[in-house]
């Protein structure tokens, strides 16, 4: 009796079942196959979303957020300390926002590796403290918004903080973050006199990199003493150091906090201090920009 495709397909025999779907699969030869149109493809609106995108970027850029589809839904951002922040619409849709701050200020970071650059940063940014000694590589950065009450009256700045690395093999890279410093702190480590005893080197080296006008602090940090070491340079003697060089004496524990707000306050205090005394002329002064 012959097999009719379905019996085959019945016996669960797989190489057979195969063969007889391939057969009602295959379309016999002589029958011309027909085939659907495609369905027409919209027009792609390729200037449509270009403009929405720029609509979205250019309202986000000055400040506002919401929806770039419903303008009446755009909320005013909100500075930082919950005040909102003077923006206005001005002519043909353009947005004034005022910043929160009345200027921005480059500070570098430099000395040894593992006197604490970054842990001072981490300590004055993150509010934590970091245990181990993971060297920096090159140069981060990190920033901040501080309240000087410099010359009386309360006034917000925006702290660029460059941090590089005290290994050698960085030193030529390092070199090129002086030029566009305004408050340079050199930091060593109160419990590693090696680190005290290079700061000659330092101080030689930012005077000659660092631009006419800017301010150079040393910090001793690690007053704290860790749980293993001890004070090896007095607060005396590194104090009497840097009234030798004319320099202002910081000491510090990125461990603790001790000093640490206290320490970037008064780089930004001694700097708008400065500005507004007239002794520093922001337009002419690199590493300074008045918003
Ligand atoms: N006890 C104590 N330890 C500290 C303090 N500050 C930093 N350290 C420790 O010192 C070590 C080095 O700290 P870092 O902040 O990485 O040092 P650095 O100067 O940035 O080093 P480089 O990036 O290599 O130039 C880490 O193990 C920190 O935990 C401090 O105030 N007290
Ligand atoms: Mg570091």
């Amino acid at each position: 009796m012959p097999s009719t495709p379905a019996k085959k397909l019945a016996s669960r025999n797989s190489f057979e079942d195969f063969k007889t779907l391939t057969e009602l699969m295959t379309v016999p030869r002589g029958i011309p196959v027909v085939e659907e149109p495609a369905p027409p493809v919209p027009p792609r609106d390729y200037f449509g979303c270009l403009r929405r995108a720029c609509n979205y970027a250019t309202s986000t850029l000055a400040g506002w957020r919401g929806s770039p589809e419903d303008p009446s839904r755009y909320t005013r951002p909100r500075a930082p300390s919950g005040q909102k922040v003077g923006a206005s619409r001005s002519q043909a849709g353009a947005t004034d926002v005022k910043l929160p701050y009345v200027c921005r200020i480059n500070l570098l970071m430099v000395g040894e590796s593992g006197v604490g650059k970054t842990s001072l940063v981490t300590r004055f940014t993150q509010g934590h403290f970091l245990r181990g000694h993971a060297p920096t590589i090159g140069v981060e950065f990190a920033s901040k918004i501080v309240d000087t009450a410099a010359e009386g009256g309360k006034t917000k700045m925006k702290l660029h903080m460059w941090d590089t690395s005290g290994h050698e093999s960085f030193r030529s890279l390092t070199r090129s973050y002086y030029v566009n410093a305004l408050c340079i702190m050199i930091v060593f480590d109160v419990t590693r006199r090696q680190s005290f005893e290079s700061l000659h080197n330092w101080v030689a080296k930012t005077r000659e990199l660092a631009p006419q006008g800017a301010f150079i602090m040393l910090v001793g940090n690690k007053i704290d003493g860790g749980i293993d070491r001890t004070r090896e340079v007095t607060h005396v003697e590194a104090n009497d150091f840097a009234h030798e060089l004319g320099l202002p004496y910081f000491e510090t524990s990125a461990r603790t906090g001790e000093g640490v707000e206290g320490l970037f306050n008064a780089g930004a205090e001694m700097v708008w201090g400065a500005v507004r005394r007239n002794e520093l002329d922001p337009r002419t002064t690199k590493g300074i920009v008045i918003m």
